[in-house]
């Protein structure tokens, strides 16, 4: 495919995925989507990456939903969209290697939930964050009632769904929105140093964590730990990864994954 919106950079196993629309503060509309798709296929199939950054062009992250295209939507149009919508992201969710969102600037409604579909973020102190969908007459389509709650509690989502105020980096740092905050300059700079140290771990044991932890939300507590159990077992024994991680250490030395 011939990637309009979507720039890729892989050095030393950390991908950089930059969204580049800023003539439209980067909004999302039915191209991205198609080129995310694909996107996402190529960089699954890819065994060199092993840390995944998204971060967008210019002075916005993504500044939401196209709303000049979703305006002329139908109701099923409508519901269409957040259904694709809601599939991209989740594949994005579902990437078995780490994913980290590093916010350069707004990341508004859809933007923010791109980003919260990411592990977790980092942000520039210039990011500003919100669900403004109700300034529109809408709400969130692309799983922004689901997962924000999730992610900064049901009153502090209420608050921010309901008011659509944007919060900066701070505030969004404050209610756990955003795990870490840098200057703008140092933002690329140190998410590609945290990619870097979680790119040293083990890697099966990196993408066990992911997908353990993530699937544990979605079911009860004790489904969650049998799964935990089955998975810790799987890096045991002979040529497993806990094998030449607990080997290292014991002989004082750099595990060789
Ligand atoms: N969609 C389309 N174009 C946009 C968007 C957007 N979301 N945001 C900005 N742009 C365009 C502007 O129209 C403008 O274009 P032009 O130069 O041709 O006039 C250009 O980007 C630059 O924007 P501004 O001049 O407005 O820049 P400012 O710095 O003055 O303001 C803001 C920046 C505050 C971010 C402002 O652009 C803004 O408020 N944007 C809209 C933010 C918003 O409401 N986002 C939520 C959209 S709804 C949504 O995301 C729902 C998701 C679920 C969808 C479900 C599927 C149906």
């Amino acid at each position: 495919m011939n990637y309009e919106i979507l720039k890729l950079d892989v050095q030393n196993s950390i991908a950089v995925l930059t969204i580049s629309r800023p003539q439209a503060l980067n909004a999302l509309n039915s191209a991205f989507f198609r080129e995310m798709d694909q996107m996402l296929t190529d960089i699954s199939a890819r065994k060199d990456i092993s840390v995944l950054i998204i971060t967008g062009e210019g002075k916005a992250f993504v500044a939401g939903a196209d709303i000049a295209e979703m305006s002329k939507m139908t109701e099923a149009e409508g519901l269409a969209f957040s259904k694709k919508g809601q599939s991209t992201f989740s594949a994005i969710e579902k990437l078995e290697i780490p994913v980290i969102a590093a916010v350069n600037g707004f990341a508004l409604g859809g933007g923010c939930e791109l980003a919260m579909s990411c592990d977790f973020r980092i942000a520039s102190n210039l990011a500003k964050f919100g669900q403004p969908e109700v300034n529109l007459g809408l709400i969130p389509g692309y799983a922004g009632t689901q997962r924000l709650p999730r992610l900064v509690g049901l009153a502090n989502a209420l608050y921010l769904l309901m008011t659509a105020d944007m919060i900066n980096a701070e505030e969004a740092y404050r209610i756990g929105l955003v795990q870490k905050v840098t200057e703008p300059d140092q933002l690329m700079i140190e998410a590609k140093a945290i990619a870097a140290k979680i790119a040293a771990k083990g890697p099966k044991a990196v993408k066990k964590v992911k997908y353990v932890t993530r699937q544990g939300l979605l079911t009860d507590f004790t489904v969650g730990c049998n799964l935990e159990a089955k998975e810790f077992g799987t890096l045991f024994g002979k040529g497993s990864e806990g094998e030449e991680g607990m080997g290292a250490f014991l002989e004082k030395r750099k595990p060789n994954w």
